[in-house]
């Protein structure tokens, strides 16, 4: 049975790295993936931005449901970062490749703080909430600073 079980656990895992490979034909669908998600992301993310900013008041509804779709979309480009997608249409860095335990643990601080920045939109304190999408937009910021180019 113990057997059984680690054979379906290494099938599982073989599995799911095959489908993850094959996720992208060619090297452009994923520079379009991982760019089609940061628009997404910077489209809700901008109307988080507008109510912390206090150009659109603060709605508590509003706020959370663009957050969980911001934590829900930073869950997604990385994957498309794959090797060989280093240049064509991106402003990616090859420095993502090189350092790639940073970027990586740049994209789980993201992911970390979207997740903070739900709760914090739920929460209806709007102090908790501008913290919290501070927090968010500086993990933004600080991948771009080191990893896109200008
Ligand atoms: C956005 C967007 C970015 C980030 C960044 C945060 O909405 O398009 O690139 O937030 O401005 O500092």
């Amino acid at each position: 049975m113990k057997k059984l079980l680690l054979s379906l656990a290494v099938i599982g895992a073989t599995f799911i790295g095959a489908s993850a490979q094959a996720q992208f034909a060619k090297p452009e669908d994923a520079i379009k993936y991982r760019k089609s998600a940061f628009t997404l992301m910077a489209a809700h993310n901008g109307r988080l931005g507008a109510m912390a900013q206090g150009r659109v008041p603060f709605d508590a509804k509003t706020a959370t449901e663009n957050a969980e779709i911001v934590a829900d979309i930073a869950k997604l480009p990385w994957a498309a970062f794959v090797d060989g997608t280093d240049s064509g249409d991106t402003k990616a860095k090859s420095d993502i490749w090189k350092d790639n335990a940073k970027f990586k643990d740049y994209a789980g601080k993201l992911q970390a703080e979207s997740v903070k920045l739900v709760a914090a939109a739920k929460s209806g304190n709007q102090d908790a909430f501008k913290t919290a999408f501070g927090a968010t937009a500086g993990s933004c910021k600080t991948c771009h600073d080191d990893f896109r180019a200008k």
